[in-house]
């Protein structure tokens, strides 16, 4: 039997990291299709968060871009998220849209543009000093487009050497999450293209150095609740960029495309001690929301979170472990089908309530009405981000 009060007291104390760049204008490989009323800078995304966090409650952290949320004064806009209820999350590496960056950032042959990377990896840890974040996020979009472009394993010693750099210079309280992705921008080779590629390194760093799982960074068919599983054993996730994959890195709503998937991987998570927030488990979302409402699909797309979340915590692990001992391969499979077709529905609505907050966070936004005030408010001005 479950015990629904440990359920609800572990749904609402579940943290949702949202992204600043989820909040902007960003591109599809086409265009962007410019949205009205969008932030145009920094504090105009935190304001967005915050009216996500008001409808949700499980929504208080904010991730930044480097440098799309530069800003003069990384303290004062920590002082502006605390003013909303918010804190700021993980600091965002960017060293993959400068034109230096054509043949690599930290793996270039070239030193003088490895030095670049690495001082902006550097400054990254700098900014997370003033912000207070706990987690550096590293995406290298380092890779190559030909055969014999580059050499394989040099690029692995070059990409080692900066690892160990921003490493060193990291404070007792803070992590580097190393991200992988199977391919895109470079299509031949990649230099961190998987969950073992960045285990390794991250091992051989040691305990600061973490793996992050971008659900959308995986070859079709790709069991990513079994990477889940592995490095929770293994005390190396760091945390999740949540997306969604129909074809490749969409960076569509999380559970749009597979609820069933992020069902099984939140399924891991619970049940190995994940969503206990000491084992450091970040639950971040990396999306960008090209055609839809952007602040209504970021609410959405925590809901979604949220009742996979509730759906892994309702398996009945009792029931599930008799089934796996005794080679019963029907009764285990339907303790988990059970748990994924029940409508967590009102029991979110329900703890929703309990925390004062409407049950229903997407009319709660439409009743706040902000979005006809900042459409009304923001006039003028651009922001930075992806394809912007
Ligand atoms: C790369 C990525 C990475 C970036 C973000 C904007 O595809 O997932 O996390 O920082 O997108
Ligand atoms: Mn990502
Ligand atoms: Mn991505």
């Amino acid at each position: 039997m479950t015990d629904l009060s440990a359920v609800k007291a572990a749904l609402k104390s579940q943290r949702i990291e949202t992204p600043s760049w989820g909040y902007g204008n960003s591109g599809t490989r086409f265009k962007v299709f410019r949205q009205a009323g969008v932030p145009r800078d920094p504090y105009e995304k935190l304001d967005d968060a915050a009216q996500v966090q008001a409808a949700t409650g499980v929504a208080p952290v904010v991730s930044l871009h480097i440098p799309w949320d530069r800003v003069d004064d990384f303290a004062e806009l920590g002082t502006h998220a605390k003013k909303h209820g918010l804190t700021l999350g993980a600091i965002n590496s960017n060293v993959f849209q400068d034109d230096d960056f054509k043949l690599g950032s930290v793996t270039n042959a070239d030193p003088a543009i490895r030095r670049k990377a690495l001082d902006h990896l550097l400054e990254c840890v700098d900014i997370m000093d003033q912000t207070g974040s706990r987690d550096l996020k590293l995406w290298f979009s380092d890779g190559t487009n030909y055969p014999g472009q580059d050499d394989i394993r040099a690029r692995q010693d070059r990409l080692a050497e900066a690892l160990a750099a921003v490493y060193e210079r990291l404070g007792d309280d803070q992590r580097m999450l190393l991200e992988y992705k199977l391919f895109e921008p470079a299509f031949y080779t990649t230099d961190v293209p998987d969950w073992g590629t960045s285990y390794a390194h991250c091992l051989k760093l040691g305990p600061k150095a973490q793996v992050v799982v971008d659900t959308g960074h995986h070859a079709p068919g790709t069991n990513i609740e079994f990477i889940v599983a592995f490095l929770l054993r293994e005390k190396k996730l760091g945390g999740f960029d949540f997306n969604s994959r129909f074809y490749a890195d969409d960076d569509l709503m999380v559970g749009s495309a597979d609820p069933f998937q992020l069902f099984r991987i939140l399924h891991e998570v619970a049940k190995n001690n994940g969503l206990a927030a000491e084992t450091g488990v970040a639950f971040m979302l990396d999306q960008c929301h090209n055609i839809e409402a952007k602040i209504p699909a970021v609410i959405r797309s925590v809901m979604n979170v949220q009742e996979a979340t509730a759906k892994a915590l309702l398996v009945d692990l009792d029931a599930l472990t008799a089934g796996q001992r005794s080679g019963d391969v029907l009764a285990a499979n339907a303790v988990l089908m059970d748990a994924y077709n029940t409508d967590v529905r009102p029991l979110l609505a329900e703890i929703r309530q309990e925390q004062g907050l409407n049950p229903d966070p997407m009319a709660a936004y439409r009743d706040s009405r902000w979005q006809q005030q900042i459409v009304a408010g923001r006039v003028g001005g651009e922001q930075a981000g992806w394809g912007a």
